[in-house]
């Protein structure tokens, strides 16, 4: 008896004691009460059994069997499931699976992502360009002076002399900024905006403007609508982006003494159609969204967007290429069909003129492909923004509305089978590892999200969930890929200030790019040929895993504004 029980307390010791494994994978911010859990488990030989336990006391609340084991290809992972489903009681446990050890900490609770989201949307406070940034006593030591005050119109824009401050975010972990990238991040947070206004209204960010009677997210999403508006040239037309011609070195932004130059095509008419596309979208979003809040504000964005648009009609297509002596981001483009599409289904959307359904109607039967169940959205194709818009605009045609929720409706369908599929529950297939997959995998969240807007399905809402897993910790890495969210984050973004300062842990909150199958950096060289989502480095100099960037941040916050209770 007392030998057994000896036993008993030696066994529950050890599993409390214990490193966590890696082995076994559960979203480290955790589950909500009513929805399915399943923690994914790789170990060298098959387990059986797993029990969860509460971390406070270790006593076991659950106990269940694993499934059978599935091959992941992807990352050569063989990976067996822990449902835990009927767990329902709010708490913060682990799981316990002997032959494999013990788990991170998880909560279960209708708050599991109250904490990641406020730490993803705030992070778009710290990467605030032109002010002072501090994120006060609950992260002692993050933060920075005002940066990047000294702007210039570069030669390539056809404009010389100083450019004022005004705002924007830093792209990613360099101190561009871009409109091309601006445009579908900012854009995709508008949307969370106008989807979960009623979840979002009275979160409170802790920015400067909080408590100005506006709500926080949309405070803070004008701190780069301000800057996007001064890209735009008197004759409407939109610059493609504003930084210096090289990259800096790896110091805070006030201190990287490059001029930060308003960067054009270098040949008339200077700016570009991409960009400009983009700005009519968001900026017209800005026209209806902040009309309750400021009508002044909105009204000057609309009649930007107006302008914007006059202007991409005489020139639907000026391409842009960096400009000899500039070696900063591109976000090139191949052709700017889709931002058009875009541009005037927002202008639709806000203003109920015909003008631009019309042209809506006249081009959009060859974007209806891009509504697919491989491919979400990027920087680089915004079709499917415009088709969604349309379909959720008051007025717009029926036949096209029926059309493109029927498209939406049949991918979210296949990309929920798939899903269910796969031994991780992922949408991601084999060639969505590309630079910045992660946000191919927050971008699948946010369409299964718009088609829940159209036609209700809690599978659709589930699958979601699922792809929020995989980014919070159920992956092969058993890693949280949201800096400070969870007990095992990664720890080294490829991002200036967290290199720079001198806080041992990186700035709170940001998404880093993942694993990404081809080898775009000379940090990525070092790794053998692995399968595509093991090709990631948590280390500073991999780019192209391990950067940030606004628009990875953004479908995460969609993602956690459509799921949090
Ligand atoms: O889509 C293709 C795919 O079909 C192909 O198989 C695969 C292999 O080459 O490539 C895929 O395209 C990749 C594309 O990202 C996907 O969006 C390109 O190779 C890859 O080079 C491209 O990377 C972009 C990167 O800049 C380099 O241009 C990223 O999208 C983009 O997010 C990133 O953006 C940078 C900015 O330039 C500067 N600021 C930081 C920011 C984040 O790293
Ligand atoms: O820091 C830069 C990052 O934001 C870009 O995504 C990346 C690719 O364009 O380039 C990074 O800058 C590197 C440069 O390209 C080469 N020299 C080292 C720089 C990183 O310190
Ligand atoms: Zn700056």
């Amino acid at each position: 008896m007392i030998r057994s029980l000896l036993l008993v307390l030696v066994v529950g010791s050890c599993a409390s004691g214990a490193q966590p494994t890696i082995d076994i994978k559960v979203d480290q911010a955790g589950y909500l009460p009513a929805a399915p859990k399943i923690a994914a488990v790789v170990s060298k030989a098959p387990v059986l059994a797993f029990s969860v336990r509460r971390a406070d006391n270790n006593a076991q609340v659950y106990s269940g069997t694993l499934s059978p084991a599935a091959a992941d290809a992807d990352s050569g992972d063989s990976v067996q499931a822990a449902d835990f489903s009927k767990l329902d009681k709010p708490g913060r446990y682990y799981l316990d699976v002997p032959g494999a050890g013990r788990s991170w900490e998880f909560t279960i609770g209708p708050d599991a992502y109250d904490r990641a989201f406020y730490l993803a949307m705030r992070s778009y406070y710290g990467q605030r360009c032109n002010i002072a940034v501090d994120l006060g006593p609950e992260f002692p030591g993050f933060r920075h002076d005002a940066c990047h005050l000294e702007g210039a119109y570069h030669a390539s824009s056809g404009k010389s002399g100083p450019k004022k401050p005004s705002g924007g975010w830093h792209d990613a972990g360099d101190y561009g900024r871009y409109v091309v990238n601006s445009g579908i991040s900012t854009g995709t947070l508008l949307w969370a905006w106008e989807l979960y206004s009623d979840r979002l209204r009275n979160l409170k960010l802790k920015i400067p403007e909080s408590g100005n009677g506006t709500p926080d997210i949309l405070n803070e999403i004008r701190w780069n609508l301000q800057w996007m508006l001064s890209m735009q040239d008197t004759d409407g037309g939109v610059w493609h982006k504003q930084t210096s011609e090289r990259f800096c070195a790896f110091v805070m932004p006030e201190k990287d003494a490059l001029v930060s130059y308003v960067i054009g095509t270098g040949g008339a008419p200077y700016k570009s159609a991409c960009a400009t596309g983009d700005f009519v979208a968001v900026i017209a979003i800005a026209g209806r969204v902040y009309r309750p809040f400021d009508a002044k504000f909105a009204a000057r964005c609309l009649q930007a967007a107006l302008d914007a648009w006059a202007w991409l009609e005489m020139n639907p297509e000026v391409l842009f290429r960096n400009p000899a002596g500039v070696g900063t981001g591109e976000y090139g483009d191949r052709d700017c069909a889709d931002e058009r599409l875009w541009a005037a289904a927002e202008l639709f959307r806000t203003t109920s003129d015909d003008v631009y359904s019309r042209y809506f109607l006249a081009n959009y039967e060859a974007f209806r492909p891009t509504v697919r169940a491989d491919d979400p959205p990027n920087w680089g194709d915004v079709a499917a923004m415009g088709l969604w818009t349309y379909a959720l605009a008051r007025g717009a045609d029926a036949d096209a509305t029926g059309a493109i929720r029927q498209d939406s409706l049949k991918a979210a369908d296949q990309i929920v089978e798939r899903s269910a599929r796969h031994p991780y529950r992922i949408s991601l297939t084999a060639k969505d590892y590309v630079w910045g997959s992660n946000a191919v995998a927050a971008n699948y969240g946010v369409q299964l999200l718009v088609a829940n807007a159209m036609k209700a399905d809690p599978r659709y809402v589930q699958a979601a969930l699922d792809n929020l897993h995989y980014l919070l910790g159920r992956n092969t890495f058993s890693l949280s890929w949201v800096t400070q969210v969870g007990a095992n984050p990664f720890r080294h973004p490829h991002h200036r200030p967290s290199g720079a300062d001198n806080n041992p842990e990186p700035w709170p909150g940001l998404l880093a790019g993942g694993p990404n199958g081809h080898k775009q950096d000379p940090a990525m060289e070092k790794l053998p040929d692995l399968p595509p989502a093991r090709m990631y480095l948590d280390e500073q100099d991999s780019y192209a895993t391990n950067e940030v960037a606004i628009n990875w941040n953004a479908p995460l916050v969609f993602l956690l504004a459509g799921v949090m209770r």
